[in-house]
């Protein structure tokens, strides 16, 4: 029953999408025919606002007939729902918004929870995105293309903890020109399932001009970019981080009494790096809350960013109550102890901090996740990465991103029905 449900479930997104759109008290009776249910006494559950907004869909009949809702479709654990977007500007007089009305900052739309990716006309910038979570997803950007091995293209298929960081060009030109091609402006990036896109997986990639008065911060870096590489080769550092459960703002819904566009919060899983020792050792929910709660909407997962050579003990303590975790690393090197998946890999509430020693050997962008309950958690946001970078590299590259795409809600894969309103 549960392989059943995951195999149709985007099927039954498409139904709920196509089935708002004219209404959204409607019934929507292919939903449960796509599940196999042909009953013709049945009673379905009615969509509430909120519930289409969300992706949901009617499911059994009678006394099994529930509504399954969204599994939050996310880039960077932010989610901010297109349709939402499109139920906004109906609401205040647009008459048929399309896609890039839905996309730009216009018609008092607030810009979107995903990361904005900046740079100016002809820097030369990386994406690199990582995949988490148990669907495909087929990574796409406007107005560039790169270079793979001499083969053009601007988009990427991309399975569960796959990395493509393949996605090199100069922004607002070519793939190996810096003269303008694309040029300025708002460019979307998005999943091309377009389900996906619809649910939240799309933000925006912001080409400036060359003499913008939007300029990095004082370490040559937009907040958004890849941190600055720690260590040097042939050092040794010691990072810590802490993994908490804490609501953060996700998904922007439409509000028809309002006619707003409100957050919402979801109960979220996140590794959170301390900047030091001390931090680490006071650190509680309510400060990790209190250290996210200032930038609700600019909180990506954690990246850790080390210089090639580098070795790095993680220490990892866990603050949440009865949820074990541990980090499982990609791409570096270590022996067998350092796995993440052993007995004493793992951090429990009030347990002493776990500590991984690994060698940032192999330059690349890798998954780094949580590998004791990998549905559930993974599910719920405990993902990260590590970029290890070359000299080479850091000389080249002038903008440096990485996206996460993800997929929220794991609790249809657990077997919960709650409908998706319950904050999770
Ligand atoms: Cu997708």
């Amino acid at each position: 029953m549960q392989d059943l449900r995951f195999r149709c479930l985007p099927a039954l997104l498409t139904v709920a999408w196509i089935a708002g759109c004219s209404n959204s008290e409607h019934t929507v009776s292919d939903a449960t025919d796509a599940h196999g249910s042909t009953d013709s006494g049945h009673t379905e559950p009615k969509l509430t606002w909120e519930q289409v907004a969300l992706g949901c869909a009617p499911m059994g009949s009678g006394e099994s007939a529930h509504v399954m809702c969204n599994h939050g479709h996310s880039l960077s654990l932010h989610n901010d729902d297109l349709w939402s977007r499109r139920l906004y500007l109906l609401a205040h007089g647009h008459k048929d918004p399309h896609e890039l009305d839905l996309m730009h900052a216009m018609n008092g739309l607030p810009p979107p929870l995903t990361p904005i990716l900046k740079a100016r006309v002809g820097e030369r910038v990386r994406l690199r995105v990582v995949s988490y979570g148990p669907l495909f997803h087929t990574f796409h950007v406007h107005g560039h293309v790169w270079n793979e091995t001499g083969k053009r293209k601007d988009v990427q298929t991309m399975g569960p903890a796959e990395v493509y960081d393949a996605a090199e060009f100069f922004a607002g030109a070519g793939a190996d020109d810096p003269a303008e091609r694309s040029g300025p402006g708002d460019w979307m990036y998005h999943c091309h399932v377009e389900t996906h896109a619809a649910t939240g997986m799309w933000g925006v990639f912001r080409v400036l001009e060359p003499k913008t008065s939007d300029l990095p911060g004082p370490d040559g870096r937009y907040p958004t970019e890849v941190p600055l590489p720690l260590g040097a080769s042939g050092t040794t550092i010691d990072v810590y981080v802490v993994a908490a459960e804490v609501p953060l703002s996700i998904a922007r819904l439409f509000s028809p009494a309002t006619k707003t566009l409100d957050l919402v919060e979801r109960l979220t899983r996140i590794y959170v790096p301390q900047p030091d020792e001390v931090t680490f050792l006071a650190a509680t929910t309510s400060s990790v809350r209190k250290q996210l709660a200032d930038k609700k909407e600019s909180w990506t997962p954690w990246i850790l960013s080390l210089r090639q050579g580098t070795k790095v003990r993680v220490h990892l303590r866990n603050v949440m109550p009865g949820i074990p975790v541990s980090l499982h690393p990609h791409g570096v090197a270590y022996d067998n102890k350092n796995d993440g998946t052993l007995p004493q890999n793992v951090a429990t509430q009030g347990g002493p901090p776990v500590v991984y020693e690994w060698r940032a050997d192999t330059p690349g962008t890798w998954p780094l996740h949580d590998h004791t309950k990998i549905i559930e958690n993974l599910g719920r946001g405990l993902f990260a990465a590590i970029v290890v970078k070359s000299p080479a590299e850091e000389q080249k590259l002038q903008r440096d991103y990485l996206v996460f795409m993800h997929d929220f809600d794991m609790d249809w894969v657990m077997g919960s029905e709650e409908p998706g309103g319950s904050g999770h």
